[in-house]
């Protein structure tokens, strides 16, 4: 389904004399208000092709009705996000469950969308049919080398694939670990993960990256082969120059300090991709901003300053990822309501006076410093993210939108009530 422009101009319209009254008020006390403006309608944040359907839990799965059935549906429902909120302009896609077959009209149905190709993401933790060797002991770290070869010529189909689409990076996510003490040699579990990431990474295209993810627990809950930060850069640092940590916001260990490990990771220019949501207990992919939209805003805090002091372009100096998977909420209503979370604290964060911020940490005024940050993020900053996507033709509420034109009963009646998208 591809959105009338004429539905989006409609329902601006509406809603068009309360958002310039909230905007005047709030732009009235900002001092940069271009730049801001300006910085919001560049950052574009990748849809995962997996969090298009209704996820699973453990327990079950209670699928939605209209889920895309195939690739080309999964770009329109992107199409569909960035028509709304023209901050979704590029797709996250995960080999095999997103082969592409006919890569020329893929990607010039994408183009059409206005969507480009982000971080292709390689699946070494479930079996397919027909292949030669099981993961259920692991893939790139296993003990027996031909589960390892496996493993890696799958990673090299993976940056094939992607390099047919135009994507420019490709993250491996490895599920690799163990679930009692003693199965597993630590060190050797490592050298082989290292060995076999060294054959990926010789594979990769010069202008790639290679995005390393890290998770401290699940699907094994004794210990993760790649499991915390330091494991994978040091991974990326034996790996070379085009080797990138990337953070989940969901795969830490309870209370870590996410901003810190931001903070040093771009420090060491070895900061490569993000993966948002937000959690309550452990890898809850639930939607970003949901829970703990203060760490949230701290952690864009620490982007924005750990990036300006290299001189990276915000929009595209990292891999802005949404990694979600919604069991109750509508994914498509969910994916737009984290895409604005990500733009608030986004924009909090770029209200923040960091020549202030300085002098008070300068001067150890702990004060100052916290009502610094307390003041940016408790600024009601929905009516600058609503301005720079209508500067940009998107709707003021996309989420109103959505529902007030029942879009999902639309795509049903497209697609069906049973359809099921592949993904997680
Ligand atoms: C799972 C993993 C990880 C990964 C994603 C896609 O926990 O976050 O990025 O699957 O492979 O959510
Ligand atoms: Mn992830
Ligand atoms: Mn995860």
């Amino acid at each position: 389904m591809i959105l009338n422009k004429q539905v989006v101009d409609q329902h601006n319209n509406q809603l068009l004399d309360k958002h310039k009254r909230n905007f005047t008020h709030l732009s009235s006390d900002i001092t940069h208000l271009d730049y801001i403006l300006e910085k919001l309608q560049q950052f574009q944040i990748a849809i995962p092709s997996w969090a298009l359907g209704t996820g699973g839990t453990r327990f079950g799965r209670f699928s939605g009705a209209g889920e895309p059935g195939n690739l080309e549906q999964k770009l329109e429902d992107v199409g569909l996000l960035h028509a709304l909120n023209k901050s979704s302009g590029a797709i996250s896609l995960h080999i095999p469950w997103d082969i592409p077959t006919d890569a020329d009209k893929i990607k010039q149905l994408a183009g059409s969308l206005g969507i480009a190709f982000d971080a292709v993401n390689s699946n070494t933790f479930q079996d397919q049919p027909h292949q030669a060797y099981s993961y259920k002991h692991g893939s790139l770290h296993h003990v027996d080398p031909r589960v390892r070869k496996q493993a890696v010529d799958h990673n090299i189909e993976v940056i094939n694939y992607g390099k047919s689409l135009g994507s420019k990076a490709l993250t491996v996510w490895l599920a690799d670990g163990s679930s009692f003490p003693g199965q597993l040699n630590f060190r050797e579990a490592f050298q082989n993960t290292l060995a076999s990431l060294q054959e990926i990474y010789h594979h990769l295209p010069e202008d790639w990256k290679l995005f390393v993810e890290y998770k401290a627990f699940e699907p094994h809950f004794y210990s993760t082969t790649i499991g915390d930060w330091g494991q994978s850069l040091l991974l990326a640092n034996k790996l070379g120059p085009k080797a990138y940590t990337l953070v989940d916001l969901g795969h830490h260990l309870p209370n870590a300090n996410i901003e810190q490990i931001v903070s040093l990771l771009l420090m060491e220019k070895k900061l490569g991709g993000f993966h948002f949501n937000d959690s309550k207990y452990a890898d809850d992919d639930l939607t970003a901003g949901s829970i703990k939209p203060y760490q949230l805003f701290l952690i864009f805090n620490e982007l924005i300053d750990g990036m300006d002091l290299h001189g990276m372009d915000h929009a595209s100096g990292l891999g802005w990822m949404i990694d979600a998977s919604h069991n109750l909420k509508d994914p498509l209503i969910d994916l737009l309501q984290s895409v604005e979370a990500i733009k608030i604290a986004y924009a909090q964060a770029l209200l923040v006076d960091r020549e202030a911020l300085k002098k008070a940490q300068q001067s150890n005024d702990i004060v100052k410093a916290q009502e610094l940050l307390q003041d940016a993020f408790r600024t009601d900053v929905r009516a600058l993210v609503a301005e720079a996507r209508l500067r940009m033709g998107g709707a003021i509420d996309p989420v109103q939108l959505f529902q007030e034109n029942e879009i999902r009963s639309q795509l049903i009646a497209e697609r069906g009530v049973n359809t099921v998208a592949t993904g997680l």
